[in-house]
């Protein structure tokens, strides 16, 4: 990218980069964002006679296509251009624009001097370098391959196997010796002593079930195996087991990436998972919309539905069953005493529909019964989580009558805890975001010490550093949730390089080129949801029933407004009332859309009618906000809001009720990390329209299965509503086409099924890494201790200080 300032610098649009740089200094602010910058290049192009050729065209136009930011100081402008996904080049700018590259260091301290935060004569900052300890491992060269982390790591440790095989067949084989079940050894015994030895059983028990007629079950032939050397775990029939001896064996003598992936998938391992989602409402029923409880909920739940599944299919293919193998999946949060009629104040809760899984809810020590026998906000969870992670240990140990094999963290609070829990078992970790705030609030880090009163940013964001660094490996809903888009900074790359002014600067905060980084989408509960067009699982009376209740009900108590003409065609969204998921901005594009208030209505359902129902801040600004716009562009007559908590059946059938009338679905979001409701609205046959700004651009196929909007333009979001609708109403085929296409791109990409397979095969092969590659993890984990306890535990105990005064 130097290159392209050069270039600027050597042709004739070195004038242009003069005047632009002048019309810069000519604003109000001295820290502009992308779009800032592209708007002000854009006022500056207007007034260019050739200004779509300078806009679009020029080497100007790309350079700034590609800044992120520009911070002016003094005479000097700072460009932070961002050439590439998952890269950053900094420049100072001068007066007489001479451009010279400045470090990180200096960027970071430019950034404190902007909110006055500067101190050098009191001494440095602590400075967070985690790059030293990825130096000893491998990393992906390519940015597009960033995400796949398990497919290179096969390939890297095939190529390990193929260069020095005496030391990897070592290792496979110990490997191998490790299994074990409840006391019971799993497939090899002690009568196989060495790696030669292995490789020489491998092809005798070979040509033994070779003889075999395929379908024997194996507990006819276990005992001949067992004199082998070979116990439980190759699998339930002769040809399961050849299959998996086989596949072993051209391991062995030809290693490549497939052969190593499909040995290790199958290596029985992984029989107890806990998936930690620790701040409530944890729980299957009346905890959706309240705050802090949405998609994560429903992903954790059908997660260790499905989870179960499998590794129940893969107990019995291994032929596990006969030594009365049951895996357990125990899903670990918080106990909330005043549960308001929810199950939140049980221990122990079934998951519906499993044999073995379970909700296990951990109460917080009494600090101070105000906070901790009720539910708190994810923002002030911070305080709890250590002690929380030791209780949940003995907890743990006890219903597991042993040590989990995985333990999945949820959020940063829930991947906190993971670390905790995973360092203390010593067990592979694994972190799952759904969201990291640190990109969901414009400017959390710089100005944090402002924001601390509410959010405890501080404490969130080095929670974020120590869990993501610790993990073994990390699940992903989407690419860009790592590192974005060619025009937008990814969750993770936001933790790359940051300040914290005044407590700390992060220089380089994670590797996103580590194989650690694994993409791996979630599904949708298909016995929920599910399209619209198979009657024959729909149940009439609550068809009818929600039908009223979207409609024409009127129970004020939970609805709000009443519908002049309820048969208009139904633009329906539904989310949590926080302000990033904007259902107000859709109200407002809503009410100033006069023509689309001709065409359609607007059905919002929204946790909450009344603010004093809300104990959380930021719900209770949205009620208030959303009655404003109602007022403001009298859309009385035009929209209902319901206020109400769906059973997890009702709410698949709305979409569906929805759908029956051939409405849509609009995903307002200012950000939205993934976006489940996206996936529900599709796979029950609803057009989208849905956020551009994050997952949904790589859940739809704008134009295709759906469509992305703009939700800060909220003309153009009308208009491109109108458009479709008016379409629609002109060719009512339209409307199918793009509802098949919506429902065919779940089931094709986004099911439970293929996201467990991964899961698991992903935990066998980071295990099987840890424990054969020589890499010693432990100094990273000592510098992520020191943080923990130096700063994190500190601040936190600040917080439980102020807590005891609630
Ligand atoms: N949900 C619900 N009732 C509500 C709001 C949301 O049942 O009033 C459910 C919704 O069906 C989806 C989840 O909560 O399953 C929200 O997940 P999403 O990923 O869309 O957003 P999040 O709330 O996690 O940010
Ligand atoms: C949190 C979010 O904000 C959503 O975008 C996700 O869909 C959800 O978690 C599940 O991962």
């Amino acid at each position: 990218m130097s290159e392209l300032i050069q270039a600027v610098l050597e042709s004739e649009e070195k004038n242009d980069l003069r005047a632009f740089v002048s019309q810069l200094r000519q604003q109000e602010k001295n820290y502009l964002l992308r779009n800032d910058i592209l708007h002000v290049y854009s006022e500056y192009c207007a007034k260019n006679e050739q200004s779509e050729k300078l806009y679009t065209f020029s080497l100007l136009g790309k350079l700034l296509y590609y800044t992120q930011e520009i911070i002016q100081e003094d005479s000097n402008f700072c460009f932070i251009i961002r050439p590439h996904i998952a890269s950053q080049e900094i420049y100072r700018v001068t007066a007489d624009l001479s451009v010279e590259a400045m470090t990180v260091q200096e960027l970071l301290d430019l950034r404190d001097r902007l909110v006055n935060k500067y101190h050098p004569n009191e001494g440095d900052l602590l400075e967070l370098d985690f790059g030293p300890f990825y130096d000893y491992t491998p990393v992906i060269r390519d940015p597009k391959n960033i995400g796949k982390g398990v497919q290179y790591l096969n390939r890297y440790l095939s190529s390990k196997l193929f260069q020095d095989p005496k030391q990897w067949l070592e290792s496979l084989f110990s490997f191998l010796r490790l299994h074990q079940y409840n006391g019971i050894q799993l497939l090899i015994n002690n009568r196989i002593q060495s790696q030669q030895q292995l490789s020489q059983q491998v092809k005798k028990a070979i040509a033994f079930v070779t003889e075999r007629p395929s379908d024997e079950p194996y507990d006819e032939f276990r005992f001949q195996l067992q004199t082998m050397g070979f116990e439980p775990g190759w699998g339930n029939t002769a040809q399961r087991v050849q299959e998996t001896l086989n596949i072993l064996d051209e391991l062995i003598d030809s290693p490549d990436p497939q052969t190593l992936e499909a040995f290790i998938s199958r290596v029985p391992m992984i029989f107890r998972i806990v998936l930690v989602s620790a701040h409530g409402w944890f729980g299957q029923e009346g905890v959706l919309g309240r705050p802090d409880t949405g998609g994560q909920v429903v992903y954790v739940l059908d997660q260790a539905r499905n989870l179960e599944k499998q590794l129940q299919e893969d107990v019995l293919l291994a032929g596990l069953d006969g030594i009365n193998v049951k895996p357990k999946v125990i899903i670990l949060s918080r106990l909330i005493p005043n549960s308001d009629g929810t199950l939140c104040n049980e221990r122990l809760e079934k998951v519906y529909g499993t044999d073995n899984a379970w909700i296990l809810r951990v109460p917080l020590r009494d600090f101070n019964p105000n906070m901790t026998q009720n539910w708190i906000s994810r923002f002030e969870f911070w305080p709890y989580l250590e002690t929380f992670a030791i209780d949940s240990e003995r907890e743990l140990l006890a219903e597991f009558q042993g040590k989990p094999d995985l333990i999945v963290g949820n959020y940063t609070d829930g991947n906190l805890v993971a670390f905790l829990l995973a360092r203390r078992m010593k067990v592979t970790q694994c972190n799952i975001a759904h969201a990291l705030e640190k990109s969901k609030y414009l400017f959390s880090n710089l100005y944090w010490q402002d924001l601390d009163e509410k959010y405890h940013f501080s404490l969130q964001f080095t929670a974020d550093l120590i869990a993501m660094n610790a993990a073994n490996f990390v699940v992903s809903s989407t690419y860009q949730e790592i590192v974005g888009t060619p025009d937008s900074v990814g969750q993770y790359e936001s933790y790359k390089c940051f300040t914290m002014p005044e407590l700390y600067h992060v220089v380089n905060g994670i590797e996103l080129f580590s194989p650690k980084f694994n993409v791996v989408p979630p599904g949708v509960n298909e016995n929920y949801y599910f399209p619209y067009t198979r009657n024959q699982d729909r149940v009439e009376s609550d068809r009818l029933r929600l039908d009223e209740m979207l409609f024409t009900l009127e129970d004020s108590s939970q609805i709000f407004g009443k519908l002049d003409d309820p048969n208009k065609r139904p633009i329906f969204s539904m989310a949590r009332l926080d302000r990033i998921k904007n259902l107000t901005g859709l109200a407002e594009c809503f009410g100033q859309s006069k023509d689309l208030q001709e065409h359609c209505n607007l059905i919002l359902v929204a946790g909450k009618l009344r603010t004093e129902e809300s104990d959380d801040n930021e719900e209770r600004d949205e009620i208030v906000k959303l009655y404003h716009i109602i007022d403001e562009y009298n859309l009385h007559g035009k929209i209902r809001w319901l206020g109400v908590r769906l059973s997890k059946s009702d709410s698949g059938e709305i979409y569906r009720v929805i759908a029956d009338r051939k409405g849509i679905f609009v995903q307002p979001a200012l950000f939205e990390a993934f976006g489940l409701t996206i996936l529900e609205s599709m796979i029950s046959g609803l057009p989208n329209f849905a956020t551009q700004f994050g997952g949904p651009l790589e859940i739809i196929q704008d134009k295709v299965n759906g469509f992305y909007i703009n939700p800060t333009n909220l003309t153009e979001t009308a208009t491109k509503i109108l458009d479709f609708v008016t379409k629609c109403e002109q060719n009512p085929e339209y409307w199918e086409t793009v509802s098949q296409k919506a429902i065919d791109r779940v089931y094709t990409t986004y099911t439970w099924k293929i996201h467990t397979t991964k899961l698991l095969s992903l935990a066998r092969i980071y295990g099987f890494w840890n424990f054969t590659s020589k890499e010693n993890r432990e100094d990273l984990l000592r510098y992520l201790e020191s943080l923990f306890y130096l700063i994190y535990k500190p601040r936190a105990q600040q917080l439980l200080e102020q807590h005891k005064y609630r």
